[in-house]
């Protein structure tokens, strides 16, 4: 079991993602997908009751941390894993989906984010651009091969959103790319965790125009906003949920959400989880309420794909 009442480094939580894969042997498969830009492992878990590779279920792709001082993400993430290994509450989420848990995306930024700038928010990579070597990393948000180089996006080193030189530079990205192409056919919802604000997006966020699952994708995600209400405490945000471009003040292009959608992923979700103060210090939400966050994320989480399930 992992504590909840701190932030935990990269090992703490590649640790506990060992720890889980060694006592539930049937069940979690931990993968070493590639190394990070720094030689970071990339990591990530398969859960299934069945063979993973049996391809007869449905798969649920949850990652985290593309943004590495979004440090609520990780830990919602650690906690569904909690919730379908250890402290099974919710048996059908268990049986009848196979899963894809990845906590840290992007490994270097994350670290870095804990050992030199605490708002670090991009990968730590140096490309062939001289700029880059004053300015390391890529927004991998914007890293994307879908309406890569579109409108959110900086074509300079320096800004923190920064696309990198080409569409799939970033190995972190290409990560998440391959685990979307290999399992596309199959993966049912996939959901990117980010913080902060307290919002529920689907795609399109490269412009604001609907996608034409528009209206499973707003049913459901308002399933999730409902069941995250009544889990809540009274001085928690409540959530909103809608398209992403008219839902938040930006579009952007290059976003792993439109890039999974564009795949054919029907239920594709970006969550801002809540950030309490507002500001840049949204991001440093005060870690006693982790535990509150983990716990009304997964009872939304759980809410939102069974409605979908009931509106397929
Ligand atoms: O801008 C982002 O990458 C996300 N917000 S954050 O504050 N965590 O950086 C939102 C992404 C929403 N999706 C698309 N625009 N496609
Ligand atoms: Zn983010």
């Amino acid at each position: 079991v992992t504590p909840y009442n701190s932030y935990l480094c990269l090992d703490a939580i590649y640790g506990y993602m060992h720890h889980i894969s060694m006592r539930h042997k049937k069940t979690v498969t931990m993968v070493t997908a590639g190394h990070s830009f720094e030689g970071r492992p990339l990591k990530y878990l398969k859960i299934s009751t069945t063979n993973f590779h049996k391809k007869s279920k449905n798969i649920i792709f949850v990652d985290a941390a593309i943004h590495a001082r979004e440090w609520i993400a990780p830990p919602v993430v650690t906690w569904i894993i909690h919730k379908l290994t250890d402290d099974v509450t919710e048996p059908n989420m268990l049986n009848d989906f196979d899963w894809i848990l990845m906590p840290v995306v992007n490994p270097d930024g994350y670290e870095f984010s804990f050992s030199e700038k605490r708002l670090w928010r991009k990968t730590r990579s140096t490309n062939t651009d001289p700029q880059s070597f004053r300015c390391p990393g890529v927004d991998g948000n914007r890293n994307f091969d879908f309406a890569w180089g579109a409108t959110g996006s900086s074509s300079n080193p320096c800004s923190d959103t920064y696309r990198g030189n080409r569409a799939f530079s970033e190995v972190e990205t290409r990560t998440v790319r391959d685990i979307l192409n290999t399992y596309s056919y199959r993966i049912y919802m996939y959901i990117s965790m980010h913080s902060f604000g307290s919002m529920i997006l689907y795609p399109w966020g490269h412009n604001s125009s609907d996608s034409k699952y528009s209206f499973n994708l707003h049913l459901a995600s308002s399933a999730m906003v409902k069941a995250i209400r009544n889990a809540s405490l009274p001085h928690f945000p409540d959530y909103v949920n809608g398209n992403s471009g008219k839902t938040m003040f930006y579009t952007a292009g290059g976003a792993a959400d439109d890039y999974a959608h564009n795949l054919g992923i029907p239920y594709s979700y970006t969550f801002e989880l809540p950030g309490l103060s507002g500001g840049m210090h949204g991001f440093e939400l005060h870690p006693m309420h982790i535990k509150q966050v983990c716990k009304e994320t997964w009872i939304g989480l759980v809410a939102g794909i069974t409605k979908a399930t009931k509106l397929t």
